[in-house]
């Protein structure tokens, strides 16, 4: 299972002999038609995976396979084995969402490719929002996918064997899990040669942050609870680069980081991540101001998924309490679980908001970044943003208190937005 793990027939797969492998499976085959006419490209540009388009007359498919290291840093070994967990994930969550992520066509296990419908017109939701376009069916899509995986994988919803046998199949996912708990939770916060950040602007910042006891100790904690509690089967890397649309559909991709962790990993995932693009907003400006409209749909964006998911997630939990989580037999009166279901839903919103800080100091000190602030080609300009953003990720950790319902985080996003910063 760890990065030795190396199926006897495995290759990299390349271009020259993609043609080869649609050939030696019927099913690939099948789905593809002819091969002499088929355009063949490698358009991989994640951390770590290759990722071919195939199109034929009859049809177009993506294949996607791991390497052994990863794709961005070759000297770090990883495992093939999460091409595994990928497909896991997707064939469980295929009974709840299957409208929400590309059709699966095969997995094969010495490859260790996932051969997926091609999704077109689709584009990575990160490269949209940058151009600021605005997704109108977002907000109720990635609410019902996060609402439907995170509970139809929890103790609300299945019984306690059925839930561990589920756990069982990710449990060792350790080296994904790994690569959070060191780039999440832990690097941003010391020296470590691949961290990087805007130098010399956000010099000050990164001093600052190494030496917060405060808020290595609030990381710390959001790390155990990382760690620890085995809430729900989560997607485990939840960003808008994980996630594809077009004008009215939206597709999750990407979930080799999945393993049974606390929900607001997931939820906060997503809310940095459209944070972030609120903060760099007016680092993609050409003329100032122009970006005004679009920040304050984004901030919308984030407070309509919170309210729909907390909806949808309730609306399930009534209409499916069947978990041995909270017996019915123990609950005759319905407005005890319904005061119960704000409590675990303010729990979920709580670590939410750890959690986005979290991710919004990674992606701003850490090894891996965002192009939303990474294609703000003005180095000040570029730490302006990020240091108002990391200045509410900080906060978020330290002081998640302030932030007790969704307005109260998005008003805090506005204020800090506003703050004059130079450097
Ligand atoms: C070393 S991989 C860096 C990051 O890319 C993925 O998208 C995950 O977020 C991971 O932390
Ligand atoms: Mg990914």
């Amino acid at each position: 299972m760890s990065s030795n793990f190396k199926p006897k027939n495995y290759q990299p797969l390349e271009v020259s002999t993609i043609k080869n492998f649609i050939e030696n499976s019927d099913k690939i085959k099948n789905i593809i038609g002819d091969t002499k006419e088929i355009e063949i490209k490698e358009v991989g540009d994640g951390n770590l995976n290759l990722v071919f388009f195939v199109e034929s007359k009859k049809n177009s498919i993506c294949i996607k396979q791991p390497l052994p290291y990863l794709r961005v840093l070759k000297d770090w070994p990883l495992t093939l084995k999460r091409s595994y967990y990928e497909s896991e994930y997707m064939n469980i969550h295929s009974n709840h969402v299957a409208d929400l992520m590309p059709k699966i066509y095969d997995f094969d296990p010495e490859l260790c490719t996932i051969t997926m419908e091609k999704l077109s017109p689709h584009i990575i939701m990160r490269h949209g929002l940058i151009n600021a376009t605005k997704y109108e069916n977002f907000a109720e899509d990635i609410s019902t996918f996060m609402a439907k995986t995170l509970f139809f994988t929890s103790d609300l919803y299945l019984k306690a064997d059925q839930k561990k046998e589920l756990n069982s199949r990710f449990i060792m996912n350790t080296e994904l899990c790994k690569i959070t708990e060191d780039l999440i939770f832990t690097d941003p916060y010391m020296y470590n040669k691949n961290n990087r950040w805007t130098t010399p602007h956000l010099d000050k910042q990164k001093k600052e942050i190494e030496n917060n006891d405060d808020l290595k100790i609030a990381v710390s904690r959001l790390k155990i609870k990382f760690m620890s509690e085995s809430q729900s089967l989560l997607h485990g890397d939840l960003h808008t680069g994980s996630i594809m649309v077009s004008e009215n559909d939206t597709k999750v991709i990407d979930p080799e980081f999945a393993f049974y962790g606390p929900m607001g990993f997931d939820v906060g995932a997503l809310l940095a991540n459209l944070l972030m693009n609120f903060f760099s907003q007016n680092g993609h400006e050409k003329n100032s101001g122009e970006r005004k409209e679009f920040k304050k749909w984004i901030l919308n964006l984030i407070n309509m998924i919170w309210i729909k998911f907390e909806n949808k997630f309730c609306n399930l939990w009534d209409e499916y309490p069947e978990g041995d989580g909270y017996p019915r037999q123990l609950f005759n009166n319905k407005q005890i679980i319904k005061r119960e279901q704000k409590n675990y839903l303010q729990n979920i919103y709580n670590d939410s908001i750890g959690f986005a800080g979290a991710k919004i100091i990674r992606r701003i000190f850490g090894f891996a970044h965002n192009i939303d602030f990474d294609w703000i080609k003005d180095d000040k300009m570029r730490a302006i943003c990020e240091n108002k953003c990391a200045n509410l990720g900080i906060e978020m950790q330290i002081n998640p208190s302030k932030f007790k319902d969704i307005s109260s985080l998005i008003e805090a996003a506005i204020k800090l937005d506003n703050d004059s910063i130079s450097f």
